[in-house]
């Protein structure tokens, strides 16, 4: 199923149009969508974002060994969402104004609310992400994610786990990148490291916690 193209109201499509030539492009070319939206947020987040969250490392288990990732990390949600990810469990901080300001302002953007959010921190091109699905059991299945990128670009890349087909895309600063529909059961993807990369980045990706019926 793909969310988006039923949902996009008159005021997320003007903004498209004025901030994108690819108007409604979808980047995957089967099996969910991966749509790019640049110029995002009308004020730059970053110092408020690095200043109020609460980063910690990630602490994740790797080969039975228990590791701290370089990488800072937060989570946060309209209630105490409990996050299970790699054997470890955490419990959602109380959404700040802040995010929830910014979580109403993509609402906007791509029409869909969010009542949850994982933040990453990542110093510089020496930190990343491997290949991985955000397929937990206590999201809502196929609702989309959207991913917000602030300071330096990085690139990002999808794998399909059957045809091993590959799309990469940019992650500039104030971009979103809203994935759809079957992209998480589907495709995989990474943020991979790269020497070339010295600035910081700040990542905030925006999902929908199961709460019941
Ligand atoms: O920083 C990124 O863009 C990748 C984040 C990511 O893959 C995740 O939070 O699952």
């Amino acid at each position: 199923m793909d969310w988006v193209f039923g949902h996009l109201n008159t005021k997320a499509l003007t903004h498209l149009g004025r901030m994108n030539d690819n108007i409604g492009l979808n980047l995957l070319p089967f099996d969910g969508g991966a749509y790019y939206f640049k110029n995002v947020l009308e004020k730059d987040p970053f110092t408020k974002l690095e200043r109020e969250i609460s980063w910690k490392p990630d602490i994740v288990k790797m080969f039975g060994k228990t590791i701290e990732t370089k990488r800072l990390t937060a989570w946060y949600g309209k209630k105490p969402f409990i996050y299970t990810y790699s054997g470890m469990s955490k419990t959602a901080i109380i959404f700040t104004p802040f995010l929830k300001e910014i979580e109403s302002q993509i609402a906007k953007i791509c029409g869909f609310t969010f009542n949850s959010c994982l933040l990453n921190s990542y110093r510089d091109g020496n930190e990343g992400m491997s290949y991985h699905r955000d397929n937990e059991r206590t999201l809502v299945e196929e609702y989309p994610i959207a991913s917000l990128s602030f300071g330096a670009e990085r690139k990002f890349q999808l794998k399909h786990r059957e045809t091993g087909e590959k799309v990469e895309v940019l992650l500039e600063n104030n971009s979103m990148l809203l994935m759809t529909g079957a992209i998480q059961e589907q495709w995989l993807h990474a943020l991979p490291k790269s020497k070339k990369v010295t600035e910081k980045r700040i990542n905030l990706t925006f999902r929908q916690y199961f709460e019941g019926k």
